[in-house]
């Protein structure tokens, strides 16, 4: 046989607790445990075909042809399943986001989770959802979670993410705030390396990020939104608060994102229960109960510089499009 293909479709996640920074580079091993909600809205659909007729890899996400270091970072997934399953047929990877690329709202995640399912699926191999977790953290470690639906963690220096509550445990809603359809300036791999060099401050993070994680997981798990939401909003802050003060600083806050910010908090003035998390780039993604979707959302609407709100529900684990149920 000389044509193989698959389709599948893996969503992307928010970390409630952050991961940043490497415990092991080469490997790409984290140094600090994180946990996330995946998110039905965010979803990346990918095809791959590996074909005799083609000469070279080649990858497209939205149309986009992939070059050079990104490039890279597909085929060298690539290259393992190629290297487990013994085939040596090049590969045309076609990839689909519902959602901004490479801004901060985790792209790599879903797209690395939905290529590895899809590049194991064509090629026959039988991988379990720890294997293919292994596989795609080495391509992008927040791409470890993306394999699993509802909330998941990925301890420090772990191989493979594991789940913690199925996404029924809990009927939350996150709201993206999307404050500009730019690409970002720092790929988080670079900004990490560049804040563990750089930052007087990496080293308390990595100190104090696995408390915060632990009181995550443990409101995470009594579904108690106001313990969750005031840890949340700390472990973003601690990792920003870490970045700014690299060297030269790592800056992904837009005064658009601070306008988000001061709106979510007048929200839990007013008697909202409403909780940010920021990432490696200037969105603002708000936690809140469905009882509030609505209010929440049009605030943050109307809020100068705010481009569009995605709702999301917590979402499902990475699956083959031809067994999709979502919208
Ligand atoms: C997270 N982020 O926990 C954190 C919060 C961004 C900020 O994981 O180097 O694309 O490919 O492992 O997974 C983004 O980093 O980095 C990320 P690599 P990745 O979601």
């Amino acid at each position: 046989m000389t044509t193989l293909t698959a389709r599948t479709v893996a969503h992307a996640n928010i970390a409630l607790a952050k991961y940043w920074g490497k415990h092991d580079s080469a490997r790409n091993l984290t140094a600090v445990p994180s946990l996330s909600l995946t998110l039905d809205r965010l979803r990346t659909e990918t095809d791959i075909l590996f074909d005799a007729g083609l000469a070279q890899d080649e990858a497209s996400i939205d149309d986009e042809p992939l070059y050079g270091r990104p490039l890279e970072r597909v085929v060298a997934l690539i290259d393992q399943l190629r290297a487990m399953a013994g085939v040596t047929l090049c590969a045309r990877v076609t990839s689909t986001n519902s959602f901004p690329t490479a801004s901060g709202l985790a792209s790599s995640a879903s797209g690395f989770a939905a290529l590895v399912l899809a590049g194991s699926k064509a090629l026959g191999l039988s991988l379990s959802l720890p294997e293919l977790s292994a596989l795609a953290r080495g391509a992008s470690a927040s791409a470890a979670r993306s394999l699993f639906g509802g909330f998941v963690a990925l301890e420090a220096g772990a191989e493979a993410a594991v789940p913690v509550a199925p996404r029924d445990h809990w009927d939350v809603v996150m709201l993206v705030a999307v404050v500009t359809r730019a690409t970002k300036g720092v790929a988080s791999t670079e900004g990490m390396g560049h804040t563990a060099r750089t930052s007087p401050y990496y080293r308390a993070w990595v100190d104090s990020a696995p408390e915060v994680f632990q009181e995550v997981r443990r409101a995470v798990q009594e579904r108690n939104l106001e313990v969750l939401g005031e840890a949340m909003e700390h472990s973003a802050l601690l990792m920003h608060a870490c970045m700014l003060a690299s060297r030269p600083s790592l800056f992904y806050l837009t005064p658009s994102t601070l306008v988000v910010l001061d709106a979510v908090r007048s929200l839990r003035n007013a008697g909202v229960s409403a909780y940010f998390t920021m990432d490696a780039g200037p969105h603002v993604k708000v936690l809140t109960l469905p009882v509030h979707a609505e209010q929440v959302a049009h605030t943050l609407e109307v809020l100068p510089g705010v481009v569009e709100v995605l709702s999301c529900r917590p979402g499902p684990a990475a699956h083959e499009a031809s067994a999709d149920t979502q919208p």
